[in-house]
């Protein structure tokens, strides 16, 4: 396991001059927290408007994941690839992501960058390297690795590629294929696991039987990073090591973190089965509140300004929601798509 002194912040942001790096710190801190907390607040707005029945398809969120999941998004470069998984509104956010994309996703409009046919969460701008989610777990691990290779042939200066799945993905063919087959590559990939207890209501004790899933990266001789994925500052500083030991050419890296899923499955499950003492637990901490009352503590910004902050995306979600609302939904008499043709999907691009 590569060790990440969590008291330094010496190399945290690749790249950074000495002396540099601790207000750069907490400029990345404060842009990662306003990213959680627009991740968030779409988030619940989709569960409302799914609640509503304006939302067909199903609603996944990413409660209690947007510091892990920022931490990614926010450290790519846009020339990286970014291969989400469900819960990731906020780190699609800090990648690039428009507001729109996922609510035009969701509602059904046709300037959606699915055009309408998905109504869930399988959208993507795959020129801009951000690709549409499949469902089958695992099973962008191995797109991403193809990526990888084909900008490697094709001598383009190679890139890293993110992917995030959860531990139930960790158990499926194409996980240990994919994995595999990046090391033997050393492709520039970081794989990273949020391990939130559940893979929908099956437990971690029915799911692996290792001490801990940092010994998956060891038996493939893969480098890899175990952290607490409700706290912020951790996430920044140990995914941008990961991210930085891949693009110097160490091979794949493996980011476990540890964390709770603080919702459903989706939002059509109560999520019952979860165990109380595990919401009391560490790992039950609401990142978006340990993040705020950090910053806060640290003075690096004073609670009307975060007031604000939390305004500001209030108003932006809403906007968003009320535009795509007026925008037109699908009409079955203009299509000439083909399910077999992959054109408008890598011409996909919405409007606005
Ligand atoms: C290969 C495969 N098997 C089963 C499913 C059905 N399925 C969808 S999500 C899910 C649980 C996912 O759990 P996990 O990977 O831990 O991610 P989490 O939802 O906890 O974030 C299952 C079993 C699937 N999509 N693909």
């Amino acid at each position: 396991m590569v060790q990440t002194a969590d008291s330094t912040l010496s190399g945290l942001l690749p790249g950074l001059a000495a002396g540099e790096e601790v207000s750069s710190f907490r400029d990345a801190y404060l842009k990662a927290f306003r990213w959680m907390l627009l991740g968030r607040t779409l988030d619940e707005k989709f569960a409302s408007l799914y609640r509503g029945g304006k939302i067909h398809g199903g609603v996944f969120i990413g409660r209690g994941q947007e510091a892990l999941s920022v931490s990614v998004g926010q450290l790519l470069r846009s020339e990286d690839i970014f291969a989400p998984l469900i819960r990731d509104l906020a780190g699609r956010l800090a990648f690039g992501e428009p507001i729109l994309d996922a609510v035009r996703n969701y509602l059904g409009s046709v300037l959606g960058p699915m055009r309408s046919r998905d109504g869930n969460v399988h959208r993507g701008r795959p020129r801009q390297g951000l690709l549409p989610m499949i469902s089958h777990l695992g099973a962008m691990i191995p797109v991403v690795n193809g990526m990888l290779l084909a900008r490697r042939f094709k001598g383009i200066p190679e890139s890293v590629g993110a992917t995030c799945i959860g531990e139930g993905g960790t158990s499926t063919g194409a996980f240990h294929e994919a994995i595999n087959q990046a090391a033997v590559e050393k492709l520039p990939l970081v794989l990273v696991i949020a391990n939130n207890e559940y893979a929908y209501s099956t437990p971690t004790s029915r799911q692996f039987a290792c001490r801990s899933l940092i010994d998956k990266a060891v038996g493939y001789g893969v480098e890899s990073h175990a952290l607490d994925g409700t706290d912020l500052g951790t996430c920044l500083k140990i995914m941008a090591r990961a991210i930085q030991r891949a693009r110097q050419g160490f091979g794949p890296q493996m980011v476990v973190a540890r964390l709770l899923r603080l919702c459903g499955h989706g939002e059509h499950d109560d999520s019952s089965y979860i165990d109380p003492k595990l919401k009391q637990s560490p790992s039950g901490r609401d990142c978006l509140k340990v993040a705020e009352d950090y910053l806060l503590r640290q003075r690096w910004a004073e609670p009307p300004v975060v007031e604000g902050w939390r305004n500001e995306v209030v108003q932006r979600v809403e906007e968003a929601v009320a535009k795509v609302q007026r925008e037109p939904g699908p009409d079955p008499y203009k299509e000439d798509w083909c399910p077999l043709a992959s054109k408008h999907l890598n011409d996909a691009q919405s409007q606005g």
